[in-house]
């Protein structure tokens, strides 16, 4: 019998996706284009070519993918909404045959006894809205907040849970900065300018979803210096990706350092009068994404961390700080060149419950990639990441153990999907992918992850439920 890890008995543990890595079904039902299907069309931007045009057709084998779900025993499922399927001009009147595919989800969800986890936004903008101008655009974060209602109108009664944005760094920075992801601008103005208004789309989404339990999703990372002379990298790199969205999020601030390390990229005439407080909307939670450490030095050699695959074209993502390299430190890594860094979820859990005011904490998403394959006898082998989730559920007991309110963990991700620029060649599933057949084969680590979370229910003063 799998141990139990020391969590709570009533610790939330399920498992994370997002709308265009698993739907497919692109132009089904009236669903408009995102910027994803535009970037991912074009030449140079996906490893191989590859798009969600099929995906991993999650769409169309829906009722399929819960049954899997409800048997490997998920507490909760957390899932996107694609923008352009309800709105597929991103405004206006609503496609009620895309809205009824994440009724039929929530209803099966629910029908199973899984707690449905909503994220309104995971990078796929309705294209129409980035020809208008897109997240550099101040127009953009109402009809964010517009459809934010529409959906809340919709699906309030039945979803508890409501995520605003995911990684709004990697929206902002990623897609208007560096041009890795979607819509693939290089601006660092824009960069900043778009995390402005996706925080501020947060901040009015944020006060029309009434009644729900409302939270926003980061991407947070334990930041470190390489050497002795390396606190001023660590700063800079920790302020852009971490407190730039912490701070005006919890605190309704932006951080000065980091607006002063700006100076030569924008004046923050974007930003008006009350849209601090707006951004700084009472939250009911806040979800961590966690997957490595940063280890950063402007003294020595490393890399730039454009964050892209190999062989593609891409600026930097760090707007005033493009001086700054990430250092390996020669961890063990996975498939993405991430190294693999368990004590960072602690450090970082603890962080943002110690110098932010309290407020419950769920790991969104946490997971590795490997180069999995299907053995002889059917089965997936992938002791790695059996190993990656152990240790980094046991960091998750560990904060829970220093007094952080951490409530839940999502692994990410459920299946093999579509990974953004590096397309269908890294595999972060607990289930099993064949692209060519869409047969899905529960791993070694979903099996795994289904006697944990089996043996956390079970476990004899594995914490006080709350
Ligand atoms: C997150 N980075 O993406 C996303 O929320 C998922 O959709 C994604 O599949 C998963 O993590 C694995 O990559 C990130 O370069 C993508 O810093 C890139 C970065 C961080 C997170």
């Amino acid at each position: 019998m799998t141990e139990p890890l020391g969590l709570p008995a009533d610790f939330v543990l399920g498992a994370a996706t997002a709308a265009y890595q698993i739907e497919g079904a692109v132009a089904a039902d009236g669903r408009g284009p995102s910027i994803w299907d535009t970037f991912s069309h074009t030449p140079g931007r996906i490893l191989g070519g590859d798009t969600g045009d099929t995906a991993i057709e999650h769409y169309r084998r829906m009722a399929a993918d819960v049954a899997t779900m409800a048997a490997l025993g998920l507490d909760a499922y957390r899932f996107s909404v694609s923008w352009s399927r309800v709105q597929p001009d991103g405004r206006g009147a609503v496609n009620q045959a895309g809205l009824d595919f994440y009724r039929r989800l929530v209803d099966a969800l629910l029908d199973n006894g899984i707690a449905p986890w909503l994220t309104l936004y995971h990078w796929d903008l309705p294209q129409a809205l980035e020809d208008a101008g897109g997240w550099p655009s101040r127009d953009t974060a109402h009809r964010f907040a517009d459809y934010a209602e529409t959906m809340h109108a919709a699906l309030g009664d039945r979803v508890r849970t409501w995520t605003t944005l995911n990684e709004p760094w990697c929206s902002a920075f990623l897609g208007y900065g560096s041009g890795v992801h979607a819509p693939g601008r290089r601006d660092g103005a824009d960069a900043v300018r778009a995390a402005h208004h996706l925080m501020l789309g947060h901040g009015l989404a944020a006060r029309r979803l009434p009644g729900s339990e409302v939270g926003v999703t980061l991407n947070l990372y334990a930041t470190s210096p390489a050497g002795p002379a390396d606190d001023d990298a660590v700063r800079r790199i920790d302020g852009l990706q971490n407190r730039f969205f912490l701070d005006p999020v919890l605190l309704g601030r932006y951080p000065a350092d980091v607006v002063a390390d700006l100076a030569g990229v924008t004046d923050f005439g974007h930003v008006r009068d009350g849209d601090l407080a707006t951004i700084a909307a009472p939250l009911d939670f806040l979800g961590v994404n966690y997957y490595t450490r940063n280890v950063v030095t402007t003294d020595g050699p490393g890399d730039g961390a454009g964050h892209g695959a190999p062989g593609l074209d891409v600026g930097s993502p760090w707007p005033g700080s493009e001086h700054v390299r990430f250092v390996r430190r020669g961890l063990p890594t996975t498939a993405m060149g991430w190294e693999i860094d368990a004590p960072g979820l602690v450090e970082v859990l603890h962080r943002v419950h110690t110098e932010y005011p309290a407020l419950p904490l769920y790991v969104t998403e946490n997971g590795a990639a490997f180069h999995d394959t299907v053995a002889a006898d059917g089965g997936v082998r992938d002791p790695e990441r059996v190993a990656y989730l152990d240790a980094h559920l046991r960091a998750c007991a560990e904060a829970v153990g220093k007094g952080v309110p951490l409530r839940g963990y999502f692994a990410w991700s459920l299946f093999d999907n579509f990974e953004w620029s590096w397309g269908y060649s890294r595999r972060f599933g607990l289930v099993h992918v064949d692209y060519a057949t869409q047969r899905r084969t529960v791993k070694d680590s979903g099996d795994w992850y289904r006697t944990t979370i089996a043996a956390t229910r079970r476990a004899p003063g594995a914490g006080d439920p709350r």
